[in-house]
């Protein structure tokens, strides 16, 4: 069967002149899956979509067409920075009182996902599968269900499903609970996230047995497809002379014995200011590691056109000021915060470097970093959030409630004093988990999966 993927953020990005794939997790994923099967990607084309509105890549040897979707920026406010950004992310991550609810912005969300599956539809063949990514995309498998009814369609979801009271909250979760019912397959990152909308599809009047929908005359299967990294290329980073290098610089700079990494997206599902706090609290509670530990903080901007993200960045820039006005002395720095995002190899430089990774999001999915660093990490703790779908998975870590600024600081403690046998006996065991879920086996599987329809 021929593949036709369907995201919002299109895989390729024009580099001097030419299409490059992007880096990231779904691009490296399924180009690979594209390749074996040949196939269409659907995209919004965010540049350039008038002039360049599909793509053959590459261009000598075609094995993939990127059909490009012109948005209108009215479109692009209500459908994207609206819908999506404001709406669905904050509820899938319990944020209600973020939420921003305006009629217009689902107007224009349903009819952007109008238009993915109408470009779906009209490339589509019989035998075909579609596969459609993601939160900004949850009514498309319904409206390709209305053109092609016997298309074969799967849906993957890469952020945490609500628990059902939270996603009543939307004034739309009905119709946008029935889109997804349009696919066959849906997947989720753990049962956990499977089952809540499973207890939202009973909302909508359909019959729920075991993981399996019965809806309007069809069965729909919800499943746990948990999501890793490329994990051979992100660990071949570690052999890198550079990132070696990087990191020895980076610790002969820092003038601290001990170097606790954060890395995130600046958003208010990450935890920054709580960890910042939990930092705070370790080190005034634990006298003798002051000027030993530094905890380095990089965050990369983040929909700052978002005020809720504007007003985080300055709650972070004053904890991690106040931070430094209370403590710092000589060379030593307790918070370094950079504000800005890293090259791939660069992070990987950071991650050799650090004793510990401080991942504490206050809800998250998968969460990339952990899995990136855990991949890189010889000796190094991972500190994980409870309330993360990649705790389910990643047993090998110091596990905590990302509000409980104590037991964060306690974590930090653990992982300072614990034997480096130990860590590292963990630290293997950890990046035996990772590459369980590499990104590559993901797609395989959800295909797999979507062929026994
Ligand atoms: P995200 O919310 O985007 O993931 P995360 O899973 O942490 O978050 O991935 C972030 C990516 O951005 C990582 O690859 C990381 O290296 C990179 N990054 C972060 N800060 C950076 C910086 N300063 N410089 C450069 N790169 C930086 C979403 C969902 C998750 C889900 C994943 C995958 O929110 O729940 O697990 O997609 O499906």
């Amino acid at each position: 069967m021929s593949l036709i993927i369907v995201s919002n953020r299109e895989p390729l990005q024009e580099e001097n002149g030419s299409w490059q794939p992007s880096v990231g997790g779904l691009t490296t994923a399924l180009l690979p899956v594209l390749e074996k099967r040949g196939g269409v990607w659907v995209a919004w084309g965010e540049e350039k979509a008038d002039e360049v509105p599909s793509i053959q890549y590459p261009e000598d040897d075609p094995i993939l067409e990127v059909k490009r979707l012109k948005l209108t920026d009215e479109e692009i406010g209500n459908y994207y920075y609206g819908l999506a950004n404001r709406v669905l992310w904050p509820v899938c991550h319990y944020f209600i009182e973020q939420m921003d609810l305006q009629q217009q912005f689902f107007d224009d969300y349903a009819e952007v996902n109008r238009r993915f599956a109408d470009a779906v539809a009209d490339t589509y063949n019989e035998g075909d599968a579609v596969w459609i990514q993601d939160y900004h995309l949850l009514l498309a498998p319904g409206f390709v269900r209305e053109r092609v009814p016997d298309a074969r369609i799967g849906f993957f979801f890469h952020i945490p499903w609500p628990a059902v009271e939270v996603w009543r909250t939307l004034p739309w979760s009905k119709e946008l609970t029935k889109g997804l019912l349009g696919a066959d397959l849906l997947g989720f990152h753990n049962d956990a996230y499977a089952g809540n909308f499973l207890d939202a599809a009973k909302d909508v009047g359909a019959t729920v047995e075991g993981n399996c929908v019965y809806y309007e005359g069809r069965t729909i299967r919800a499943e746990a497809h948990p999501i890793g990294i490329d994990t051979a290329r992100f660990e071949s980073f570690a052999d890198k002379e550079s990132v070696q290098k990087g990191a020895e610089e980076l610790k002969a700079s820092i003038h601290s014995e001990y170097i606790i990494v954060g890395v995130d997206r600046l958003d208010y599902t990450k935890g920054l200011p709580e960890r910042l706090l939990a930092f705070e609290h370790f080190l005034e509670h634990n006298p003798d590691y002051q000027g030993k530990v530094t905890l380095y903080q990089v965050a990369s901007p983040s929909r700052t056109r978002v005020e809720s993200y504007q007003e985080l960045k300055r709650t972070v820039d004053e904890i991690a000021g106040r931070i430094n006005g209370a403590y710092m002395q000589g060379d030593w720095v307790p918070v370094r915060y950079l504000y800005r995002s890293f090259p791939q190899e660069e992070l990987a430089s950071v991650y050799l470097a650090a004793d510990a990774a401080l991942i504490t999001p206050i809800r998250d999915g998968m969460n990339v970093v952990a899995q990136e660093f855990s991949l890189i990490t010889e000796s190094g703790t991972l500190i994980l959030s409870n309330l993360t779908g990649a705790a389910d998975v990643l047993t090998e870590t110091l596990r905590v409630n990302p509000f409980d600024i104590e037991e964060v600081s306690a974590a930090i403690k653990e992982a300072l004093t614990t034997p480096e046998e130990k860590r590292r006996e963990r630290a293997a065991k950890l990046r035996e988990q990772v590459k369980s879920l590499d990104v590559h086996g993901w797609a395989e599987g959800f295909l797999n999966s979507l062929e026994e329809r």
